[in-house]
This record gives structure tokens, sequence and C-alpha cells, in this order.
């Protein structure tokens, strides 16, 4: 066995995991230790790693390939028998949590900072996965926290590079590398769940799609399960290969950063579907022929229409969404006699619901949707869950929509984001709100009436865990709503959400423009937290 080092080190300031898993700055992550001493707290904070089965993988930004080499070499010191990592250290999030699962890993390291902007100048992340595949609970996010706060040393074996480029098994120290297929135990998965057999056939009748994998992850997900599995032509996959810097793209599948998908979806003889996913894969926009599906839309659309797909056909138990998301989903759900619950923002939330059996599809407006099938939102599966939807029904997915305002009412949504704040302009701001919250109700605001007001806390119903401060939310006696919030996936600044709705029952009035149908709210948020005053912005930076 080679030897272990121990290497001696001192704590850093704020390496605290935020929404997901911990997220600065490439060049953050570059200083000497900082990688480093978060990856040894890992070891440290969580239990059982030695003997055991670690996962490894990333999404394939700059920097991914050197804090693979060192997380092998540190897990082999630590103890660990053996690391599944994903080719070219390439793993989706949602398919390093199914490899945690299929395998009965320890748990897995997930390298990625999701859809920030990658690169030198671009921003990194780890975060932890354990035994059950979903993101650390707080309760572990908090351990490892507290330990990089007091760590003096690491450990690591010197060793050579591990080649990431082939599948097969060597060894670091005595700890086996073995480097596996990224894709073969996800899309094995995602043939259990979906009705293969019917999307090929529906494809071969020449229904035509496009999957924009934004040079990220998911490239090499969607060109087997897309193309090779269901025989969707070449080039239905665009920016198919995971590029370092996501060829300088925001890797955000979004109506403004997937430019090259709009721009099929509506334009001339646009395919009958178009998607993207982020730079880790777990995200997923839809459009149908100029279309846009709001991501809110989609878990209710997929509610009420999941038993149409074999994975699901024995109805599903319950549903889920982070509070911003729109009440489009409680509506599905009454609709389809199941429960629905309100969690605070960030997949961690959902994993007691979906270990417990209590909710088996989950999802929040940020362009995520997944289900019981893996502890991580999955963009992929979203994309062929509406496939075999359009191939199950027959129905174009503007039409599977339109069936659900018909059914459902229609929720105005949308979502305004403020980036790059001035950190203390935020936080007043949002205090500034709290300290109004017990006065708020009863009064009137842009004609509405507000009927509560509060900091949303949680309860979670499984363990009993508790969350607060998630979020001001003011809700009307209409039922249109507002929400605030501050990010906690941002590098720099503050990011301000500021969440908007209000449900339309009137069939008549569902072909409004959204911006305009919720005009009048959109000011009455600007007027009651003054954030064109206390921002100094007049327009949010991004509309979604
Ligand atoms: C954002 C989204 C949240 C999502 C999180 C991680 O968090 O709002 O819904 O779970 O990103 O998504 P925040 O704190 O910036 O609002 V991703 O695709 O990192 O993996
Ligand atoms: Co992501």
């Amino acid at each position: 066995m080679s030897d272990i080092r121990t290497v001696a080190t001192t704590p850093f300031e704020g390496q605290k995991p935020g929404t997901s898993g911990l997220r600065k700055k490439v060049t953050v992550f570059q200083q000497p230790h900082y990688l480093e001493n978060f990856v040894q707290a890992i070891f440290d904070a969580v239990p059982g790693g030695a003997g055991a089965t670690l996962v490894l993988g990333g999404d394939g930004r700059f920097y991914n390939r050197v804090a693979i080499q060192t997380i092998l070499r540190m897990a082999a010191a630590n103890g660990v028998a053996r690391v599944l990592v994903g080719r070219d250290g390439l793993l989706s999030t949602p398919g390093a949590s199914c490899v945690i699962r299929a395998r009965g890993a320890w748990g897995g390291i997930i390298l990625s900072a999701s859809h920030n902007q990658g690169g030198p100048d671009g921003d990194f992340g780890i975060k932890f996965n354990p035994s059950n595949g979903g993101p650390a609970p707080e309760r572990i996010t908090d351990a490892i926290h507290a330990r990089t706060g007091e760590i003096t040393e690491y450990r690591l074996v010197d060793a050579p590079e591990v080649d990431l480029s082939v599948e097969g098994t060597s060894r670091v120290g005595s700890m086996a590398v073995e480097v596996i297929n990224p894709v073969a135990d996800y899309a094995a998965l995602m043939e259990t769940l979906f009705d293969f057999e019917a999307i090929r056939a529906l494809i071969r009748g020449g229904f035509r799609l496009c999957f924009d994998a934004m040079h990220a992850v998911n490239g090499p997900y969607a060109h087997e399960i897309l193309e090779n599995r269901l025989g969707a032509p070449a080039g239905t996959v665009i920016n198919g290969t995971p590029l370092e810097d996501f060829g300088g793209g925001h890797p955000d599948p979004n109506l403004v950063h997937a430019h090259d998908l709009v721009a099929r979806l509506f334009g001339d003889d646009a395919p009958g579907l178009g998607a993207a996913s982020d730079g880790d894969g777990d995200r997923n926009m839809i459009l149908g022929r100029r279309f846009y599906v709001t991501p809110s839309d989609s878990l209710a659309t997929l509610t009420l229409n999941a038993t149409q797909a074999p994975g699901y056909a024995r109805g599903i138990a319950g549903v889920a969404r982070s509070m911003p998301t729109s009440q489009a989903v409680d509506r599905a759900a009454r609709a389809m006699g199941v429960p629905c619950f309100e969690t605070p923002t960030g997949w961690k939330f959902f994993g007691t619901l979906l270990d417990a059996g209590k909710a088996t599809l989950c999802g929040e407006e940020s362009f995520g949707t997944g289900s019981d099938h893996v502890r991580e939102k999955d963009g992929l599966w979203a994309v062929l869950f509406w496939l075999n939807l359009v191939a199950a029904t027959g129905r174009s997915v503007e039409d599977l929509v339109r069936d659900l305002w018909a059914r459902c009412g229609r929720v105005y949504y949308t979502r305004h984001d403020y980036e790059g704040v001035d950190t203390g302009a935020a936080e007043d701001l949002m205090e500034t709100l709290r300290a109004r919250l017990p006065d708020l109700a009863g009064t009137t605001h842009g004609g509405r009436v507000v009927r509560m007001a509060d900091d949303f806390a949680y309860t979670d119903p499984v363990d009993g865990s508790t969350a607060a401060r998630q979020g001001v939310r003011i809700l009307f006696e209409d039922g249109a709503r507002v929400v605030y919030r501050l990010s906690g996936t941002g590098t720099e600044g503050a990011t301000l959400r500021v969440y908007i709705e209000r449900p339309e029952d009137d069939p008549a009035r569902h072909d409004q423009d959204t911006q305009a149908a919720l005009a009048n709210l959109i000011r009455v948020a600007d007027d009651l937290a003054g954030i064109q005053a206390r921002t100094g912005r007049g327009e949010p930076t991004v509309i979604t």
C-alpha cells in the first residue's frame, strides 16, 4: 500500500453549502488546500466511508478533472474501498444519483455548479449525496460545515493520475477505481419507466424533436437515449459535446439562454417538441411548437397524466413542490385525489417525502422536475416523460397543457431575478419586508386584499426537522401570490428572486401574455418591497 501523507491545513471561512452544495468561483477552489479541506470534512463528518463504495463525477466543467484526481487520492487515504467514476469524469447529477442507488454506494461526490457559467473565470461546485442518492439534508451539510471550521489536516496518498478516458479498473493505493460508462445504469432505468417502443413508433411515424444539451453533461446521455435507443435522427441533439466552458454560454435552460433551441421551436417548420437541460443535467425546459411550457405547468401536466407512463401506471402517491413553485400542481393533485406537499426551495427537502413514499413526483419552478426513480431532479427524465405522453395520447405538447388549463384553470406565473445586487441592499430589502409582515394582512394593494403574509417556515412531515426564513410570501384573497427570497446558489453579490402568480379560472382568458396578465401584480411586488428604490434596478436581469 502506498504511503498516506498527512498535510497540515487551517480552516477557510465560508465553506458552507447553499441551496445545492458549495459553490464558489473557480479561483477560490484553486487556492491551495481549499478543495482538500472540504473533501476531508466530508470524510470526517459523514461516517461509513471507510471500506465502502463512493461514486464520483461531475458536469465536466473547468477544474472537474483536477478535482477528481485529488479526490481519488484523498478517498484512498481515507480508506474508501472502491470508487466508481464516470468516464472522462462525467456524471450528470441525476446519473450520479442513479448509480449511488443502483450500486449500493455509501454516497457520491458530485462536482458541479449546475447552470452557473464555467471556465477559469466561472464557477465550480461540490456536493455530497448520501446512500439514498439525494442531496445531503441540512443535518449533514451542517456537520460538514462545522468540520470545515475546525480542520487541521487532511490525508492523501501519492499516486499517479488515473486515466479517466477508458473504462476499466485500476488502483490508487489499495483502493479500486472503476471507470464506468456514465450513461449505462441511467439509460437502463429510463427503459423501465417509459414506453420506449411507443416513443420509437412515434418518431418512426415522423414526429420530430430537438434536444439542446447546451454543451453540457447531458450530451452523451441524450445521444445514447434519444438517438441510439429511440431512433431519433442524428442532429436531434444539438450542442451535444460537453465542453469545459460550455462553449462560453450559460448552461441554463430558459428562453434567454437556450437561444439555439428557441430559434428552432419558434421558427418555420418547427419540431413537435423542444427541450434543453442545464450544466449538470438536472434541469429541463420543455417547448411545444411555438409554445413555452412553464416548469410549474409541466409538473402539473405530468401529475394529471402520470398513469400514461408504465413506471407510474399504478398511480402516484402524492406530489411535492417547492414553496415558490406555482399552485398549478396543487390543482392537478386535487383533481387526481392525491396530497400535495409544499417544501422550501432546494431538492434536498424532497428526500424524506420520496424515501417515505409520500410523494412520487416533485418539482420546482426553476426548471426542475423529478420523481422517486432517483433522488435528484432529472432533466432527461422529464423529456422522456413528455415524449411518452405525446406518444400515448396522440396529443401535442400544447394540447396537453391546454387540457390542464381547461380542467384545473390556468395559473399565470413569472419569476423576476435581479442578479448581482449589492448584498447589503438586498438584505435590507428582505429585513424591511419581514418587519412589515405582521401588519400586512387585511391591507389592499392594486385592488387585492392580503389574506396572509409570513416568512415561510417548514417542518418536515417525515422526520420533524425544521427550516426557517425560507422566503417571504404574500398571499392575496383571490389566490394571487408574491414571494421574495434571496438566491442560495450565486457567487457574486446577491440575487433577489421575485415570484409572481395569479390563477385565472375563466377559459376565455387563458390566452393572455404572461407579463401582461400579471402587470398589476408585478407593480404591487415592486411597490411592496421598494425594489427599484432599494436596488436601483428598474428592470429584472432575467425573466422566466
Ligand atoms: C436555485 C433554484 C432552486 C434550485 C437550485 C439548484 O436556487 O431557485 O429551485 O433547487 O437553484 O438548482 P437559488 O437558491 O439560487 O434560488 V441546480 O440545477 O443547482 O442544481
Ligand atoms: Co442543475
